[in-house]
């Protein structure tokens, strides 16, 4: 006869073990209408591309050809490693035979993917960034892939994707998953940030962390300093602080989702400056640093280009890059007032 206390456990546990993304979605939602079932659904199937391309990056340095360059450039003019197109692939088979995603547009991609058995009905776009880090896959370092879901606005028939290029306030859902020791998937609809662990034996996504909130502060800074005389004044000002001062340390993966990822639990702020030879900076901001600027302001921290929150930028191309500041809202803030301080003293000097 199991004990009442046995049954509460027993309950709990097996409640908690049930709570998937799909469930939690419509838990957050408080609604099981058409807009929340579709919502779930593409939540499912984005889960499903993170248990693909996690089985692949956990099997690769068995596997002929899994690593490695394809010998091409993508519309970055970076070289392309094989798991980057085999990623980018697996967003767009999973949301074939939906009616939900019309529209893909990835770092991979020069122009927007469309599905058509998807068009018109599939009201959503996917802004994605399949493997981000890419420096790192090569090397059994962690890496991540980043998404947002926007709704399409207008028919779209020329084929720009105009209608993409809207500030990230208009996004409906973002996040990113973690592939390192264990695979986790970090999103928010809007309503908190919230974390799953992939659990192996079941091949689901199971709640581990509900409404994160970024401490306000933190003693992480991640920046790459090999790129320190490329960078402003302010910027250097602030990293000499940083070094001057005691509470301070210096954490670098080479991997934005997993230097954010370590950022939302534990504070602190991660930078992606521009340099002198690229002054809007490296990092993409429809499929990179808006989607973790939405996560981020979600859980109570701030995501800025140095002069405006990344998520008031509009882009004027579909791969439009930005300068990045995010983390920790005090330690965001403490980087701008530097980047103020510098053209104040400009502004003076004229
Ligand atoms: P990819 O999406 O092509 O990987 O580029 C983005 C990125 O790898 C970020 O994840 C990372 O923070 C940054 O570039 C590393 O750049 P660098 O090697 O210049 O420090």
């Amino acid at each position: 006869m199991v004990e009442a206390h046995e049954s509460l456990d027993y309950e709990y546990a097996l409640d908690h073990d049930c709570t998937t993304l799909s469930r939690h979605v419509f838990q957050q939602l408080q609604s099981f209408s058409a807009d929340a079932q579709d919502l779930s659904a593409l939540m499912s199937r984005i889960a499903l591309a993170g248990k693909l391309i996690a089985r692949r990056l956990s099997r690769a340095g068995l596997m002929e050809g899994a690593l490695g360059f394809t010998g091409s450039e993508n519309v970055q003019g970076e070289s392309v490693k094989k798991m980057d197109v085999y990623a980018n692939e697996v967003f767009i088979s999973v949301f074939k035979q939906s009616g939900l995603v019309c529209r893909l547009a990835s770092e991979e991609m020069e122009k927007p993917y469309y599905i058509p058995e998807n068009c018109p009905l599939g009201r959503y776009t996917l802004l994605y960034d399949p493997i981000d880090g890419s420096s790192n896959v090569d090397i059994n370092i962690n890496v991540g892939s980043i998404f947002a879901v926007c709704q399409q606005e207008g028919e779209d028939l020329d084929g720009t994707a105009s209608d993409l290029l809207q500030s990230g306030r208009k996004l409906l859902a973002a996040g990113y998953i973690l592939y390192g020791p264990s695979t986790m998937l970090i999103y928010s609809i809007g309503k908190g940030v919230h974390a799953f662990t992939l659990d192996p034996s079941l091949g689901e996504f199971i709640l581990s962390s509900e409404n994160i909130r970024m401490p306000d502060h933190g003693p992480i800074y991640s920046a790459n300093e090999g790129n320190f005389w490329q960078w402003d004044e302010s910027i250097r000002d602030y990293i000499r602080y940083v070094h001057r001062h005691e509470g301070y340390t210096a954490r670098y993966s080479g991997a934005l989702v997993g230097d954010f990822h370590r950022i939302l639990f534990q504070g602190g702020v991660f930078l992606y400056p521009g340099t002198v030879k690229k002054p809007e900076g490296k990092l993409r901001l429809l499929y990179e640093t808006a989607p973790l600027a939405f996560l981020a302001e979600q859980a109570g921290g701030r995501a800025s280009t140095g002069t405006q929150d990344i998520l008031d930028a509009v882009p004027d191309k579909l791969h439009a890059r930005t300068p990045l500041i995010i983390g920790s809202k005090e330690d965001v803030a403490l980087v701008e007032s530097f980047i103020h301080e510098r053209s104040r003293q400009a502004i003076a000097a004229h």
